[in-house]
């Protein structure tokens, strides 16, 4: 194990039913509101094009001036159950919701702070009300938790005297008494979301993070922990100095997704988070913001690219501060939702085809019960065709649109590839779904010789 105290636990993904469903759901919704969605990337008259969420940051407001935004925090939009229908319609099998962002205010009636929602004329328990509503369509919740915390007064950046060493010690006391509190009051959820952890204070405390771990998994048995929580004790990140992951799956893409040809990221579960702007988690009202918004098509894109490297897409909305989703979210709900209606067997229970190696005209998904292998055609070339190079020994057994379940005509090209012809003019990735048998040849007898030393 390297002799690490704190580093990995296990060296093994986990096989138990907690881990496997959020690994079959490879699609979730994470929701990110609080203050920040009031003033919406504005301050004073002026509109930052930062992340909405970094305001405070980017206006330099001091904590009690944005501590006073609480009063406005009415929400006469927010529904819980529509919250929860809208995550069901995009498509989402699971929820990551902030309880707690970077600016300390709690999203529950946290006993150990008074910046909380019961501060405000909202007064209700919002975590508690969605981890409600959406268990009850069906949906896992997670929760989100910043370290980092701008408002009380005891974090720290770094631990560099004994007062500050005094201060965060009181720090993490807090953090650890609020994580306990959200595990005793919504047993229900399924896993913790841990961000804001980058900082010398928290990697000189890698002994923490691998408690908080052990405590949130003794209150909630097979809790499901990401990565980004964690520090082994030479303040390592994500991996233990030895290279082992910590936690139950890698967390380290933010708005990036790795490379679609690196199958070595297979070797881990792993999810990674996207922004429907360039840059905003929180609801941004600036016009800049919105020019920035990706293609709802671009977002289903990013999804099959992340199942076909064995990975789950973490899609971030930032509902409005009157608890409204914005219209552009509500078009993504649409158009997301639609496709995966009529192509969702090739996400939901995919992963890695292997064999199939990528092919620059979208990705392979293959169901790991079914064997089931999907093309999906993100990149329709202007041939109006793709080429399928089939894996050694694999033979078509049948090929179906997967959206009409209507067998598609195809053309062989000698014995490792197939063509299809492809509508150029299809609204959004047309799927196929290739059904596939085992082609006995005759071992061969001869050796390239050029490979023979190798
Ligand atoms: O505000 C974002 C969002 O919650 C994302 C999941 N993580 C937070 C975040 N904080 C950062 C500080 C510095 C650099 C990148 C960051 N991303």
């Amino acid at each position: 194990m390297g002799g690490l105290e704190y580093g990995a636990q296990t060296h093994e993904p986990r096989d138990d039913a907690s881990m496997r469903s959020f690994r079959h759901d490879r699609f979730g919704q994470f929701i990110h509101w609080g203050l920040y969605a009031l003033p919406a990337g504005s301050w004073d008259g002026v509109t930052y094009g930062f992340a909405a969420e970094f305001l405070p940051q980017s206006a330099t407001i001091p904590p009690e001036r944005w501590a006073r935004l609480g009063d406005e925090f009415t929400a006469p939009e927010f529904d819980p159950m529509t919250w929860a229908r809208t995550a069901r319609d995009l498509g989402a099998r699971y929820v990551t919701i902030t309880t707690k962002h970077h600016d300390g205010f709690c999203l529950w009636p946290s006993e150990y702070t008074d910046f909380t929602v019961a501060a405000t004329p909202l007064k209700r328990d919002v975590i508690g009300d969605l981890v409600h509503a959406y268990t009850d369509v069906g949906l896992a919740v997670h929760l989100y938790y910043s370290v980092l915390d701008w408002h009380h007064p005891d974090w720290r950046y770094s631990v560099d005297t004994p007062a500050d060493r005094d201060a965060f010690t009181r720090y993490l006391t807090f953090a650890s008494d609020q994580l306990r509190e959200l595990a005793t009051r919504y047993p229900a959820v399924r896993g913790f979301w841990f961000d804001g952890t980058w900082d010398e204070s928290v990697k000189a405390n890698g002994r923490w993070t691998l408690e908080t771990e052990r405590m949130l998994k003794a209150l909630i048995p097979g809790a499901i922990v990401n990565s980004r929580l964690r520090a082994d004790e030479h303040g390592t990140r994500h991996r233990g100095s030895e290279g082992a992951l910590m936690g139950d799956y890698f967390s380290g893409y933010e708005r990036r997704l790795p490379e679609p040809w690196d199958r070595s990221v297979t070797a881990e579960d792993w999810e990674a988070c996207m922004t429907i702007p360039q840059n905003s988690w929180g609801y941004h009202a600036g016009a800049d913001v919105a020019r920035s918004h990706k293609h709802p098509l671009e977002l289903v894109e990013q999804l099959v690219h992340a199942v076909s490297l064995g990975g789950n897409l973490l899609l971030n909305f930032g509902p409005r501060g009157d608890g409204s989703f914005p219209e552009f979210e509500q078009d993504v709900v649409g158009t997301v939702g639609a496709w995966l209606a009529a192509n969702g067997a090739c996400v939901y229970g995919c992963g890695v085809a292997e064999g199939w190696d990528y092919p620059g005209w979208g990705f392979y998904t293959r169901n790991a019960e079914t064997g089931v292998v999907y093309a999906i055609v993100t990149r329709i070339p202007v041939s109006g065709a793709v080429v399928l190079q089939l894996p050694e020994d694999i033979r078509i057994h049948r090929l179906t649109a997967l959206d009409t379940g209507e067998a598609v005509p195809f053309e062989h090209r000698g014995d490792r590839a197939i063509r299809i012809g492809v509508d150029r003019a299809a609204s959004a990735p047309p799927v196929f779904a290739i059904e596939t048998r085992h082609h006995e040849t005759a071992p061969s007898a001869e050796v390239n010789p050029d490979l023979a030393d190798v």
